[in-house]
């Protein structure tokens, strides 16, 4: 298989994580082929989940997602889209302990909305969503509050 790129995502409840979370992504066998931190502005939050506008979660997934600083990584692998969505686990973390509880939502995630990680579904997504964090231009996070910030 032709080796592909994904968006990861660590979340605010996940990035004191980061080390963990980064050892199992390179153990796994992905690259790291770009990585950054910031902090979403809820504009960027509702940009990045326009698809689910509209949705009962939506206000609380933004609040969650703009909440505290998040780390966006380019991710490379065969399969890299399917292979970092079976390493991330079900959506809802309950579901994750159960079904996948060495998964990164079944080891790090809380609930179904507090779940850890994110990853890409599509290449098309893939494609979007890398451009969003790393393109020419790319607006996101590029606020005052994102330097400088404390991880507790
Ligand atoms: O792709 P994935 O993150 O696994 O799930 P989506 O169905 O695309 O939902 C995006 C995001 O929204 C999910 O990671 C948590 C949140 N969410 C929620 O808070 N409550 C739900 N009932 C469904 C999703
Ligand atoms: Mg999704």
């Amino acid at each position: 298989a032709r080796a592909e790129k994904t968006l990861a995502l660590i979340k605010p409840d996940a990035v004191k994580h980061m080390g963990k979370i980064i050892n199992a992504i390179t153990t796994s066998g992905f690259s790291i082929t770009n990585m950054r931190m910031c902090q979403l502005s809820r504009a960027d939050a509702e940009a990045f989940y326009a698809v689910h506008a509209g949705r009962p979660f939506f206000n609380t997934l933004c609040s969650f997602m703009t909440s505290g600083p998040i780390v966006a990584l380019e991710l490379m692998a065969a399969s890299s889209i399917t292979k970092w969505r079976d390493l991330l686990g079900p959506t809802d973390s309950s579901t994750a302990r159960q079904q996948a509880p060495n998964s990164i939502r079944g080891l790090f995630g809380s609930d179904g909305t507090r779940n850890a990680a994110h990853g890409s579904d599509s290449p098309a997504n893939a494609a979007a969503e890398l451009s969003f964090f790393f393109g020419k231009g790319s607006s996101v996070g590029r606020c005052a509050r994102c330097s400088g910030t404390t991880l507790g």
